[in-house]
């Protein structure tokens, strides 16, 4: 079949709950993606950082591989040989005391949200139902109906209310904004240490550190979501450390099996993940053992292979070419480490379609914002070679 044959039957055997760019892939290996019309392309989106450590990783697969032949899903009803060496894993890695798995990042945020709510009720005493979550205006941590509840774009709500009550917005940014948001019945703030979806937007330098502080001094949890900013995407292991804090938990998901799988979990303390009892909460898939193989050897391709360190340089370098751009269409770059955000003047969708004639593959965001966050591994000279091409269409 050719690309025009496999969209026809998308279109008309799959919900349109998408409008993705027409290039049809058939094959992918480590920055690089080949579609159904034998066409290469350099992908520049990683599966929205779920494959940071590059496509089809030998080591992923084969512990992939491996563990598929033992066992895959024993349920939590049963305990397996593989979720304890994660749960170390994860604990050694980042020092937190314990981890709670699940599959999609949505379900490790709802996680969150239970646990946060939990405590507020347990542990500081807020009154039956009261309890509050905090979250910023633009703010994107997925799309189950709760976490719709409290987003503030309109088109991820129309329609799908009635919506989940306990949650109140404050600007992104804005501590003031927050400090008068925060109340006796506060359990915690939620919050992107650098918002992904919102276009790559990395808060005032001081923001996440004078939200923690408020945060302890009002006995509030202070949760980051680093599903999309976290292990090695921004330069560091989790974005925070820019800002040298130490939230109360941190949610991961997507890079956290280098996209075999969808991996997902809450790194938090005793006492807060403490709060579960058997049987208050779980996921038939959470936790099995093929997914907790393959996050053990995707976390230890992303240290093993220094990845983090090369998007913290190729980062910085991918950046300064691209500022270097001298183009009336460009109104901003920035970003962290491999994410980067190239705000144009303009609409950015007709550049992402010509980016990919040129062989790139990118998404816009906000309608103005092409977003570059190329699987960890590239190179150098890969970079120079898209930016060849970025430059040109910039021309245009
Ligand atoms: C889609 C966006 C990126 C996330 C953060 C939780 C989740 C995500 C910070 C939920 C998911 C994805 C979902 C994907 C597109 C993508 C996305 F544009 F929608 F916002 F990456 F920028 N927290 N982000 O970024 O994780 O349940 O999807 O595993 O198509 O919706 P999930």
């Amino acid at each position: 079949m050719n690309t025009q044959e496999y969209i026809t039957l998308e279109e008309q055997y799959g919900a349109h709950n998408y409008h993705p760019l027409d290039v049809v892939i058939t094959k992918a290996e480590g920055v690089w993606v080949t579609d159904v019309e034998g066409k290469r392309y350099l992908d520049c989106l990683a599966a929205y950082s779920a494959v940071n450590q590059g496509h089809c990783h030998p080591k992923i697969y084969q512990a992939f591989v491996e563990q598929a032949k033992n066992v895959t899903l024993t349920s939590r009803a049963f305990r397996n040989d593989k979720l304890a060496l994660l749960y170390k894993k994860l604990h050694d890695l980042t020092g937190y005391e314990m981890s709670l798995p699940m599959n999609s990042g949505a379900e490790a945020v709802e996680t969150a949200v239970k646990a946060a709510r939990k405590w507020g009720y347990t542990v500081k005493g807020i009154p039956d139902g009261q309890a509050e979550i905090i979250c910023a205006s633009n703010n994107f941590h997925g799309r189950t109906t709760t976490i719709v509840s409290f987003s503030t774009e309109e088109s991820y709500r129309e329609n799908f209310g009635p919506f989940t009550p306990g949650f109140k917005i404050v600007e992104f940014g804005n501590l003031k904004s927050l400090e008068l948001a925060i109340s006796k019945n506060t359990a915690a703030f939620l919050v992107e240490p650098i918002q992904g979806e919102a276009g790559i937007i990395i808060p005032p330098e001081g923001y996440l550190r004078e939200a923690a502080r408020l945060c302890k001094e009002n006995n509030v949890l202070l949760i980051v979501d680093e599903i999309q900013s976290g292990l090695g995407r921004s330069g560091r292991f989790f974005a925070f450390e820019y800002e040298e804090i130490r939230p109360h938990a941190v949610i991961i998901g997507k890079a956290l099996s280098g996209g075999f799988y969808p991996v997902s979990a809450v790194l938090s303390t005793k006492e807060l993940l403490g709060v579960f009892n058997p049987g208050e909460h779980g996921s038939t898939f959470g936790g099995n053992p093929l997914a907790a193989a393959v996050a053990i050897a995707a976390l230890d391709v992303l240290v093993d292979e220094k990845l983090i360190e090369r998007s913290f340089e190729l980062g910085k370098y991918f950046k300064e070419r691209l500022e270097s751009i001298n183009s009336r269409n460009i109104k901003e770059v920035r970003g962290r480490g491999l994410w980067i955000g190239l705000e144009l003047t303009k609409a950015a969708r007709p550049y992402c379609e010509a980016l990919m004639k040129e062989g790139i593959l990118c998404k816009e965001t906000h309608n103005t914002v092409i977003r570059f966050a190329p699987p960890l591994v590239i190179t150098k000279e890969e970079i120079d070679w898209a930016v060849e091409r970025i430059v040109s269409v910039l021309a245009k």
